[in-house]
Formats: structure tokens, sequence, C-alpha cells
């Protein structure tokens, strides 16, 4: 039990206690469910018939929404939730209609471990814990639309999930509109003729399969034999994304290879231009945006073609077409398909023993190079400080302009997957090449101008010269000089002129790779596609959706062992012949078809479900346009829609909101929906830290017994060490929000969650800390309620005027810091008034504490429900209106501050009394009265005496 429930405390009957907090909490939470206070209304139902309500602005205010994991809640996870809801609740009380609530995104990878440790289904470990979590979120007072909360494992919602993904399958991307069409439009375009296809036939001439292959070359979604992360230990395929750094997977941490699987995959690449471009409309951290950037990664440069005696050419992607004089040497991915074309069948005379790697011929070298490279990770190998490897192929190609021979190299450090998976090297201007050079001894040429003294001989400098900021020298031929030209005009120059004679182009690239879509998983939407006898894939008519989770006997994909990159993946829908082996009427007649047994990731689920909120119920259509319009549609300053504040972790800055946003793009593509874009502003919450303790072996102890001594930290009689770190249960750090709710209710945690500091910013969290908002809520009792009787103290009394002035300034910074987010500053503006209040004594007029309880609504909903209606209100204080503040008593006073020049009164100034000498002074020299008297003349002295009194003494 903490201090502040002793004996003294409670003596007072009608004291504000944590018994007392927890009876109102619950009171009004119940009354809040029973009246239906935060159902937002939707423009067809009510808000139709309601002028009043279809006058008020929209605002749609998200969170990131949980996934519902068995340890349940610690304090750290509603930060965002609390502070989303203390903004929703403002803005309700500043005349707008508010959608406001909560799902949980349920499918995913830790309800199926369980699943597979425990026996359990998926299914009852994953509703339990919801239910866990809804109790521990409902305690928190958050005004949540509760009829449009859902999870995204409801058959009713992922069976929208599914037919998005047959729209996304049956679209493709017509490049010069610029958009994603349905693919029933390109069929008509290969059956006019208008578009031919691969080979010039007629379309009517190519069968069933050949006609399937040429529209999966088009479709949004498609199965492909791309070589993909495949991780044995985890017995899954994962994303780009889901890898680490050094290669292995995301989640348990085994090795991924890389291996040709059959997969679903989203051609998102085709969107890279306008993810890339709709950036800039939205309001969002410019750090996330830049990260999107980042990961999207446009380049523009040029393809150049290399001649090779032995084969047709080489394609590079450079994007310094301007250094082609330097380029002495090319370098080919170790898996590029050319490399076998070019190879001789013995090392040309006189080839460089450091070239061959000690091998005998071009083939067996190429062999054993291609074999270490396949053992590293696309990462590892990009790596800037490891020691470059490589082998020479024995063929040489035709540098374009300098009409150089210059050996082609099979290297790591190209990798196939970007550009056209070969470089020209340029060793004097690019470090990788630089070093490659240097360990192969290979020539450097110096085409770019050091803006240092190090000369133009690369042969004596330490490392490359890299520049955009520079000019060319070396580059020129018979035809063409680059000399003297600065990058941006020698890139345009060399591009114009490989482009005349036919050897290259400019173009742009980008880093971004279509998404994976495919899992070897059970707990995730089964995909509505199914495989006729010839293996062409059918997507189920919308009539078949929901195509439900069939029940297994085994949730857990096959795995092995965790190095053996050989194994194929096995699918647990597979194990159920009577699921997967189906006899269904496509519109042709009964025929058999064979399900798709991999199942989608979890991101799927979180690609669209600000659409669900809206229209929940919706079992007709995705989401009713005419309410899609009215929450999401584009409007002033938010030119591509999208819901008006999104709040979550900035871990979530790449995968899910940029699949998302891929997801909007291609419904408001074709239609469905008028924003272009889900999220218009997005705001990322810090992290609450808690401090980790350790005793001498470095294993934590529980940090609700430590104890704090003489500046040190005791735990069972031993000194234990104290670091900031996460909040969580294998740390032994983890407080649930259930304690502090106990120990004195939700609104103090609210408060103090509110009060730690900036909302981005990260914070530790100090239980002992908590008490200071508890008091906070104690005196603003005690200022409207007698703690003896119970009676309400106010009167009808006039407030003298140094209360009007300390009222009216909170008034305005609380609405102000409230509308802005921060959070932290109302309460302290909240709390000033209130210790104001305290201090002047006396019962307190009905005028100031009325709009005492309305600031602090938004912040402590309970309490201030309590004091509002003790106060004579029937109505609650969800929807009144947040005061305004009278202007008359928000300016400061000021005091007239007069300006001489050489003793002579030039002007006078109104100024706050607290102005510092140093404003005083920069406001009297740049008064127009005073510059005009000065006529010019320089300043010898300027004596401030703040704030009655300058004066300046010319020169
Ligand atoms: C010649 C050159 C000279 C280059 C120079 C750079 C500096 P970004 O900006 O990331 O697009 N490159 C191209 N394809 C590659 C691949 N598959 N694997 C590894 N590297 C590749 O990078 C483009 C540059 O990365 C290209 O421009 C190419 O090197 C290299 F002074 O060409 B550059």
């Amino acid at each position: 039990m903490s201090e502040t429930n002793s004996a003294a405390e409670t003596a007072a009957p009608h004291r504000y206690t944590a018994a007392m907090a927890a009876d109102i909490e619950a009171r009004w939470q119940d009354f809040w469910d029973a009246e239906g206070t935060y159902e937002a209304p939707n423009p067809t139902g009510d808000l139709a018939g309601d002028p009043e309500l279809a006058a008020k602005p929209k605002k749609f205010i998200m969170d990131m929404f949980p996934y519902p994991s068995g340890a349940g809640l610690h304090v750290g996870h509603p930060l965002g939730y609390i502070a989303t809801d203390v903004y929703a609740r403002h803005q309700r009380m500043t005349g707008h209609n508010v959608l406001h609530t909560l799902g949980f995104d349920a499918f995913g990878l830790p309800a199926e471990q369980y699943a597979v440790q425990t026996g359990t289904h998926p299914r009852t470990s994953t509703e339990s814990n919801m239910e866990n979590m809804k109790v521990q979120l409902r305690r928190l007072g958050l005004g949540h639309d509760n009829r449009r909360s859902f999870a995204t494992i409801e058959a009713e919602y992922y069976k929208w999930t599914q037919w998005i993904f047959l729209q996304i399958f049956n679209s493709w991307y017509d490049t010069e509109a610029d958009r994603a069409r349905p693919v029933a439009e390109l069929v008509e375009q290969f059956e006019s003729g208008e578009r031919p296809t691969p080979d010039g036939r007629e379309w009517n001439a190519l069968s069933a399969a050949e006609r399937a292959d040429v529209l999966g070359e088009y479709r949004l979604a498609y199965a492909s034999d791309a070589p993909v992360n495949w991780s044995p230990g985890l017995g899954t395929v994962l994303a780009n994304e889901e890898v680490t750094a050094d290669g292995r997977s995301e989640r348990g941490n085994f090795p991924v290879f890389k291996a040709k699987l059959r997969q679903w995959n989203m051609r998102i690449t085709a969107y890279a231009d306008r993810l890339l471009n709709d950036l800039d409309g939205l309001d969002w951290p410019e750090a996330i945006k830049l990260q999107q950037r980042n990961w999207i990664g446009r380049s523009e440069g040029a393809r150049v073609e290399f001649p090779v005696d032995t084969a047709v050419g080489i394609t590079v992607f450079t994007t310094r077409q301007d250094t082609l004089f330097g380029a002495t040497y090319m370098v080919l991915a170790p898996e590029h398909e050319m490399v076998e074309r070019i190879i001789p069948a013995a090392w040309p005379e006189g080839t460089h023993p450091v070239w061959t790697g000690g091998h005998p011929s071009p083939a067996e070298a190429v062999t054993a190079y291609r074999k270490q490279a396949a053992a590293k990770s696309d990462v590892e190998r990009q790596a800037e400080a490891k020691d470059k490897t490589g082998v020479f192929t024995g063929a040489y190609a035709t540098n374009p302009v300098s009409g150089e021979k210059v050996p082609v190299f099979i290297a790591d450090y190209v990798l196939m997957g970007y550009g056209t998976g070969a470089i020209m090297a340029v060793p004097a201007h690019d470090a990788r090449d630089f070093a490659f050079a240097r360990a192969f001894e290979l020539p450097m040429r110096c085409v770019v101008q050091p803006s240092d003294d190090r000369g133009t001989d690369p042969s004596t400098w330490d490392d490359a010269f890299s520049s955009y900021d520079a000019t060319l020298v070396n580059s020129s031929n018979d035809e063409i000089s680059l000399d003297g030209l600065g990058v941006v005009e020698a890139k345009a120059r060399i591009t114009e002129w490989l482009t005349r004679h036919g050897v290259g182009e400019g173009t742009v690239n980008f880093r971004l790779r279509d998404w994976l879509f495919s899992r070897q998983r059970y707990w995730g939407e089964p995909f509505p596609i199914v495989y006729d006898e010839e293996g062409i894939a059918h997507p189920l008519p919308e009539s078949m959706l929901p195509l439900e989770l069939p029940e297994v006997e085994d949730y857990s994909p096959r795995t092995f062992d965790p190095e053996d990159a050989s194994a194929q993946p096995e699918t647990p829908l597979s194990r159920n012949a009577d699921w997967v082996n189906v006899t269904l009427d496509l519109g042709d007649g009964p025929k058999k078809y064979r399900r798709e047994t991999n199942t989608m990731p979890n991101w799927a689920g979180s690609c669209w479900y600000e659409l669900r909120y809206l229209d929940p119920n919706n079992d007709r259509q995705l989401v009713d346009p005419q309410i899609e319009q009215y929450w999401m549609g584009p409007r002033e300053g938010q030119p591509t829609g999208g819901v008006d504040l999104y709040v979550g972790g900035a871990e979530h800055a790449v995968l899910h909101l940029l699949y998302a946003r891929f997801w909007s793009k291609v419904l408001h593509d074709l239609g469905h929906i008028s924003s272009a874009e889900p999220f218009h502003k997005l705001y990322n919450q810090g992290m609450i830290q808690a401090f980790v303790y350790r005793d001498s072996r470095g294993i934590a102890v529980p940090a609700a017994e430590v104890e704090e001594r003489d500046g040190a930290f005791h735990h069972d009689g031993e000194k234990v060490s104290r670091v900031l770190g996460k909040m969580g249960k294998s740390l032994k750090n983890a407080v649930t929000p259930d304690e502090i709710c106990a120990e004195y209710g939700a609104d103090t945690l609210r408060l103090y969650e509110m009060a730690m500091g900036p909302l981005d910013v990260s914070r530790p969290w100090d239980t002992r800390a908590v008490v200071g908002q508890y008091r906070l809520l104690q005196r603003l009792w005690r200022n409207v309620i007698d703690e003896e009787t119970g009676e309400v103290t106010v009167v009808d009394a006039e407030p003298g005027e140094d209360t009007l002035r300390a009222l009216h300034k909170a008034i305005d910074g609380v609405g102000q810091d409230l509308a802005g987010m921060r959070f932290n500053t109302a309460i302290a503006k909240i709390t000033e008034l209130n210790n104001h209040l305290t201090k002047a004594g006396g019962p307190l007029p009905r005028s100031v504490a009325e709009p005492l309880v309305l600031l602090i609504a938004p912040l402590a909903p309970h309490v201030a429900e309590e004091l509002w209606r003790r106060l004579g209100h029937g109505d609650s204080v969800v929807h009144q209106d947040f005061p305004v503040a009278d202007p008359a008593y928000v300016v400061d006073e000021t005091v007239t501050c007069v300006v001489q020049i050489k003793g002579k009164v030039r002007a006078r100034l109104e100024i706050s009394p607290s102005i510092t000498d140093e404003e005083l002074e920069a406001l009297a020299l740049a008064d127009e009265a005073v510059v005009a008297a000065l006529g010019g003349a320089g300043i010898r002295k300027v004596i401030v005496r703040a704030p009655k009194l300058v004066n300046i003494v010319p020169a």
C-alpha cells in the first residue's frame, strides 16, 4: 500500500482516494457504454438527418492497433492510446465529429508458436488474450466507438482482405495512364491486337497456360519462381524486410538462404514513383519520410552497353556515367547469366596470377567463386569495410568511349537484384572499386579533378576521390570531350552521346523490390486462389468468400535443420487433403481444383484496417463510398486524403506504412476509395523506458524489490547495478496499468503518462513519481468538494481580477497545447491554475470551477464527469464545448518604457513587465521612430533599465 492511502488521509470521508477513483471510474465507464457516448455517426446514418452534426468538421484519429499478446499490457503500451484519447476528447469538445476506435491485429506467429507448444488452437489463445487486453484497456477510460472495433482474424473481416487480394490479382499497371486497371481491359487490348502478344501470335492462338503466363507478367499480384529468402529453421520464406542486416531471420535468428521457390508477389514496384512523390503531401515526421525515400531508393543514371568480343554486350547501370572514361574494368554479379556466355575455355595469355585465384580455368574459377558467394547474404556482400573478393572471367569488354579493352570480373559486391547486376568499375572515384582495384592490381584513371592536393595519379592515393562538386578531366575522344565540365553537365552530355550512338540511355533505377506475399504458415489469411489440373491459378469468385481457415491437426510448418539450404517448405494447410482438393464450378461447370496452401503475411490485415473502422458491418461492399469520402476523402491541405492523425511507434517506418500506402493506391485507382493515401498525419510517440537492475552475475532482478540506500541500489542484501532499458517481463521491470489503476486510479495514470515529457520523446517510468498527479487530482477535488461533508462548495460570486487572468491564460494555453499534442505542458498549466486557486483560498466561483473541470476533462475524464455532474449538469462532459479564453485577460499587463536618445524621449514602447534587457534593447533599436531619429548614425552605447528605460548614446 502506498503512503497516500494512510489512515490520516482517509480520515476525511469525502477525500479523493484510490477507492473513490475506482468507484467513480467504474460508474462512468458503465455510463459511457450504456449511453454510447463515443459512438461517431456516419454520414449515411444519423448524420443525414442532423444538420448540426453534418456541419461539424470530422476528425478520424487512429492508433496502430495492437497484437493481442499473451503477456498483456504494461504501462508502456497505452502511452499512444492515452495520447490519441486525450486529443480525440479535445477535438470532440472543439466541435468535431470524432471517429476513434481500436481493433486487434490478431494473425501472427506468436499465437501459432504457442499453439505448436501447447496444442491450443491459435484462435482460442488469441481470443482469450484479446479479452484480457480489452479489460485492461477499458480500465483506462479510452473513449472508443466500440461498435467499430474488430479483429483481423474474424472471417467477416478477412473476407475483404481476400477480396482486396483478388482486386490486386485482377489488376495490371498501365504505365501510360499511370494507374492500375482491371486485367479484363488488358485482355481486351490483346484480343483486339492493340497490344501485341510477346511472340506476336494472336491472343486466341495462345493456350490457356500461355495466356496465364502472359497475364502473370502484368498482374499486380503474381506467382513467380524468383529467388526468395528461405529459412529452413523457421520453415518459411521471409520478405527482405524480415531479414536482419547479418542475413538471419528477424524472428528466431535463423540462417536465411536464397532459394528459388514459387511464391506470390505484389508488384509494389509499379508504384515506386507515386509512393515517392505522394510523400510530399503528407504530414509525417521528416525522419520517416526519409526512411521511406531511402527504401524506395530512386537513382537517376544511365544504362551503358560495353561490347564483348565473344558475345552480345554487357549492360551496366551507373549513376556516374560522367566517369565513363575512367571505367578500367567491369564486374558482373556472380549469378549473372552472361557469365557462361563470355568465359573462354582457357585463361588468356599472360593473365595476372592474382586474377585467376589459382584456378586452372575460368570455368573452374567461376564455379568455385559462385559457391562461395551463395553462402552470403546481400547485406554481408555489400558491407563497405569487408575485403573485396572476386575472380577474373577471362573475358574482356570494350569501354565504348575510350575504346580500351577492360577485363570483366565477377565479384560478390555486385548484386544480381540491383540495376542490371553488372557495373562499370571506376576505381579512382568509387570506394568499393578502389578497394577491389588495389586488391587485384587493376589500373585506375583519374577523370574527376580532386579538390584536395592529392594530384591526379590514383596510384599514389589512399582512397577514392568521390564528389559531385568537381570538374571532369582526362575525358575526351575524337568526338566528345567532357573536360572542364561540372558533373551534372557532363552526365547530360555523355548521356546524349550514348543515346545518339545507340550504346546507352538515361534511366531511373529503384532499390524497391516486389513484395513477397506468401508464407508457409497456418495462422494467416488463406489465399482465394485455386489451381486447375494444368497448374493455372484461378481466382475464387466473390461469392465464395470468405474462404475460411480450415481446422488442421498440426499447426506448425515443417521446420528443418537451420543450415539445410536444400530443404523444401511444407505448409500446414497442405496436410488437409479434404480442404486442398475440391470440385468447384467457377463458371464453366464443376471441375477439380487444388487450393493454394500458403497464407498471406502478417502485414495483410493491417494494410486496410482504417477502412473497416469506417463501415465495420458492411457485407456487400469493402466500404460505402459516401462514408469513405466523408472520413477519408481528399480535402484542403490533405490532397490525397487519409486518416487525420495516426499515432504509433517509429519502428513501423517502412514496412507497414509502405504496404498500406500501396494497397490504398490500388484501391483508389480501381475506384473503390477516394483517398490515395491511408494516413495523412503520422505521429511517432516515444517509448516508456524502465530501469533494469542486475546482480553481479548480470542477471536481472525484480525491479519492485530493489531498494535505494545511500545512492546505491540493493536487492536481497546485494548491491545491484541500474541501467535504463526496455520495459518487459523478461527484464523483470514491467509495471502493469492494472497495478497503477488499483493504487491511484486510471485518471492519475493517464495524467502521469501524459505529464512525463513531450510525447515524442522516450522517458523513464518512475512509479514513485505517479503520486504527484494523484495529488493534483486531490487538490482539484478539494477546490470543488468539501472533504468532510461531500458538498459542492462553489459559490455564485465574481472572481477577482488576478483569478480571471490566471483562468483565461490557462484556458488559452491548455487549448493550444492540447490541439498541438503538447500534453505535458497542458498539465503544467492546469496545475499552475489549480495551485493559484488553492492559494487564493475560499470557495471557488462557479464561473471558475466549471471551466477548470472542462479543461481537465480530456486528460482525466472520469473525475471531470463526476465533478460536472455534481456541479449540477445532467449531460456528459464529453460533448461540452471546450472553454474559450477572453483575450482581454490573456494579454499580459504591460508597462510603458521610454526610449531616449541623448536624453531626449524619442519613443514609448508598451512591453511586458518581465522583458529582459536584451529583448528590450533589440525592441528599442528596431523601433521606427528611434531608427528615424538616429538617421543612420552609429551607436556608441545603449543603457538599458528594463522594463522602464532605454537610453541610446549615438556615435
Ligand atoms: C560507376 C560509378 C562511378 C558508380 C562512381 C559510382 C561512383 P545507387 O546510387 O545506390 O543507385 N552499382 C550499380 N549496380 C550495382 C549492383 N548490382 N551491385 C552493386 N553496385 C551496383 O548506386 C548506383 C551505383 O552503384 C552505380 O554507379 C554503380 O557504380 C553501382 F564514381 O557506376 B556506379
